[in-house]
């Protein structure tokens, strides 16, 4: 259980879409905010809007550069080293090919930013919350991360790893009273599509397109759900698609 006041969060891919939402619903519940991505006017931007509401740091870190992980994370102000909630958000699509088409950078960075920027930043964060006995670790996956889809490969090979590691972090951390859990969603409306296919709106646009998507705010109040239960509850694995989604492969676009 947070042994402070309020409880700290640490959002990573706060930027845009789910981080985004989540750190906006999370400061209206006056949870304090420890906010991360690249793109350091966004999150400056986001301080200012959200320090009306609850205390707020920003860390503009790059999660594939494991040493500005660990400075970023060790570097943070005493009022805001005690995390209590690492939601582990940041992470993208690059591309969507056939095995044989795929890009080799593409496959890199999917696997650099989904598995090992998450682990270097749980990495990071743990320490502190075992020596407290105390922590929430959400893992963003996907339904990606449950079953594979044409041209998914390695999109979905890095979300079952987190998958995977979801698991793992649940059974190794178990000792140290921490709760561990994964929220999956599936079609998402946010930035994500227009990463995946490199910019290309028109592309993006049609993933969403004869349906109604999840929106972003939705995935931040199941966040919110999950991270408010009493402590010996614990959502260790939850999966959340839009209505007219009945599978990766199967969206009704005539809903
Ligand atoms: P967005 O593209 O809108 O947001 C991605 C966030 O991740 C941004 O804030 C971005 O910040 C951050 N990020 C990306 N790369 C890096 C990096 N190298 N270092 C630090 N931060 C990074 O997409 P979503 O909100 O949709 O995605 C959030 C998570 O949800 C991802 O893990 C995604 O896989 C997952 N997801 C998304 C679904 C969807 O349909 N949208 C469905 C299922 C899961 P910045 O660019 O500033 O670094
Ligand atoms: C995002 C959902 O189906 O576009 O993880 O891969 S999907």
């Amino acid at each position: 259980k947070p042994d402070h006041d309020k409880p700290i969060a640490f959002i990573t891919g706060a930027t845009s879409g789910i981080g985004m939402e989540t750190a906006k619903l999370f400061a209206v519940h006056k949870i304090n905010l420890v906010l991360c991505g690249r793109r350091k006017k966004e999150l400056e931007k986001l301080k200012k809007q959200l320090s009306v509401h609850t205390k707020v740091c920003i860390l503009d870190f790059d999660v594939r550069d494991k040493k500005a992980v660990f400075e970023a994370v060790n570097g943070l102000p005493d009022d805001f080293s005690e995390i209590d909630i690492l939601i582990n958000n940041a992470g993208n699509a690059h591309g969507l090919d056939s095995i044989e088409d795929g890009s080799l950078d593409d496959w890199e960075t999917m696997l650099d930013i989904n598995v090992k920027g998450l682990l270097y930043v749980s990495k990071a964060i743990l320490p502190k919350m075992i020596a407290r006995k105390a922590g929430h670790i959400i893992n963003i996956g996907s339904t990606a991360g449950k079953e594979v889809y044409p041209k998914g490969n390695v999109y979905c090979a890095s979300k079952h790893a987190v998958d995977a590691i979801n698991q793992g972090m649940r059974i190794d951390l178990n000792q140290y009273g921490i709760r561990v859990g994964a929220v999956n969603p599936g079609l998402v409306d946010t930035e994500f599509s227009k990463v995946r296919f490199k910019g290309d709106q028109e592309k993006a646009s049609k993933v969403y397109q004869g349906f109604q998507p999840l929106k972003p705010e939705d995935i931040a109040d199941i966040i919110h759900f999950v991270v408010t239960r009493p402590y010996h509850v614990n959502i260790a694995d939850l999966i959340v698609m839009p209505t007219a989604q009945a599978n990766s492969t199967i969206v009704n676009r005539n809903s």
